[in-house]
């Protein structure tokens, strides 16, 4: 069993071993970024402790345990107490529930646990234990064969890259076959591929090209690389620091710090997007676990190669900055917005559409809308969501529920332009027009 920074005298030495046999290997596959970061491409101390806190904040009170979280603290060399409770949390939720989570969430999870010295193969609380690199194996090999009989994965492009990650890192096997998925799909449908899945399919590859003898599938990997790698620094030139939109512009930077031979003699400005994220003051704690990793100038592919001596140097456990409550201020009491709220389904059987107007405070959230309106006519729009790392996720209107088998969502928008953000979360102005539209992906 690996354990973790500071465990008892008896088990040090094991550590040590394994914690040198880890980054060895990990060396020799070359999967770390490569060199260090120059000190513009990380954000500052100011910064570095709000995002930190949000992620203690969140760490001591999520429920189930949010490993995209864990792996956030652990790459920015966090020590604190509410670290070490997510992680004791991780490794119980791991031995108890990893054969029913999706592969991306053991992907996740076994990510998060190397990034925190523990061995994946071995995870082991209250007497029982789980081998959670075979449950990914099999997990991703399930996905590789979805694949292969439909065009498409069992979950998503984004869980396949992590999957592949998590593989590739540790240095198990199993993840080359849905490596070359990864790269082909980037090579023919980059257009339709969000940033945020390039970024994560495209980092598996970084660690499969590493890794591979075979000259035929590094040619692939790297053509893929270089395609993806120099459209982020197109992108990035376009949008002033933003790859994508602010919630994957932290993914990008992940990839063009871990691929920067693929884009080379391109340069690269890392300055720009840690400027245009500082300035954006993440709140989410998921956002800001998606961010952080880059911005401290680390990624996934980092996690299997931490030093896990215990002098290690860590941070220290960080008081909470008071900009924790930005954000959170009240809007002026009694005022109230309309925001007109439509549900269209021009998609499968009975198609309907329907138009309601609802007001509520200012600074109220589209969830608040959407329970108004269901408050007021619930036959037409009721509703219902499911909790996820990103808050709640709609999955149900008027009775029609969203299908990972049929891949159907339902999709918002104001006006003509989708929403950034969900329903938890996204604050509607007055007069606003959303949509919620029955859509496919
Ligand atoms: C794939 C994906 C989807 C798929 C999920 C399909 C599926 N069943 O697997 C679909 C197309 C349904 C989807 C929908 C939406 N998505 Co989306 N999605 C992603 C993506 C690219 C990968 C998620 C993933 O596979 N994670 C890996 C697995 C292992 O982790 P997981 O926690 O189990 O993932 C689940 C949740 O992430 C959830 N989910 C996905 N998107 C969203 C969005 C919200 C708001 C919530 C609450 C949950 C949620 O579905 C995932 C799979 O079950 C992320 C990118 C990212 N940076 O995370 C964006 C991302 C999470 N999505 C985003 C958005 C904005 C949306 C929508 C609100 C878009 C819209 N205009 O309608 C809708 C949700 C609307 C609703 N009904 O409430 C944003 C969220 C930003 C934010 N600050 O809230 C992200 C970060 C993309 C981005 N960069 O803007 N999404």
């Amino acid at each position: 069993m690996w354990h973790q920074r500071g465990t008892t005298g008896t088990e040090v030495p094991r550590m040590l071993g394994v914690a040198l046999s880890i980054a060895v290997l990990l060396a020799a596959a070359g999967c770390g970024a490569e060199g260090t970061v120059p000190q513009d491409c990380t954000v500052n101390t100011k910064e570095r402790a709000r995002m930190l806190g949000i992620l203690q904040l969140s760490a001591m009170d999520s429920e189930p345990p949010n490993p995209s979280v864990l792996l956030a603290l652990s790459l920015a060399g966090d020590s604190s107490k509410a670290r070490q409770y997510l992680f004791e949390q991780i490794k119980e939720t791991a031995v108890k529930q990893a054969k029913d989570m999706s592969s991306g969430q053991v992907a996740l999870y076994t990510l998060s646990l190397l990034s925190s010295c523990c061995n994946p193969r071995h995870v082991k609380v209250h007497g029982q234990s789980v081998d959670l690199l075979s449950i990914l194996q099999e997990k991703t090999d399930q996905e590789v064969a979805h694949w292969e009989e439909n065009g498409f994965p069992q979950s998503t492009l984004f869980s396949m890259g992590l999957d592949a990650q998590a593989l590739c890192v540790v240095g198990a096997g199993g993840y080359q076959s849905a490596a070359v998925i990864l790269a082909k799909q980037l090579l023919s449908s980059q257009d339709r591929l969000s940033v945020d899945e390039q970024a994560m399919m495209a980092l598996a590859l970084v660690c499969a090209y590493n890794r591979t003898e075979h000259q035929d599938v590094q040619d692939l990997l790297k053509t893929a690389l270089t395609k993806v790698s120099s459209a982020f620094l197109d992108k990035q030139a376009e949008g002033n620091g933003i790859i994508g939109n602010i919630y994957s512009t932290g993914l990008a930077m992940q990839l063009l710090l871990a691929a920067g031979k693929f884009y080379a003699p391109r340069p690269w400005d890392c300055s720009q997007p840690v400027a245009t994220i500082t300035k954006h003051h993440l709140q989410q704690p998921m956002a800001v676990a998606q961010a952080l990793p880059a911005l401290v100038g680390r990624t996934y592919l980092d996690s299997a190669s931490l030093d896990c001596s215990p002098e290690a140097p860590t941070t220290t456990s960080l008081q909470l900055d008071p900009i924790l409550s930005r954000g959170m201020t009240a809007e002026k009491a009694g005022s109230t917005i309309t925001v007109k709220y439509t549900i269209i389904n021009d998609l499968i059987g009975q198609y309907f559409t329907y138009t309601t107007k609802e007001s509520v405070p200012a600074g109220s959230v589209l969830l608040d809308v959407l329970e108004e309106a269901q408050r007021h006519d619930p036959t037409k729009f009721s509703f219902k969501t499911v909790s996820t790392s990103w808050g709640p996720m709609v999955v149900s209107i008027h009775g029609l529920a969203a299908s990972e088998t049929d891949r159907t969502f339902w999709q918002f928008f104001s006006g003509s332009d989708a929403l950034e953000e969900g329903v938890g979360t996204y604050k509607p102005h007055n007069g606003e027009h959303i949509l919620a539209v029955f859509s496919t992906y």
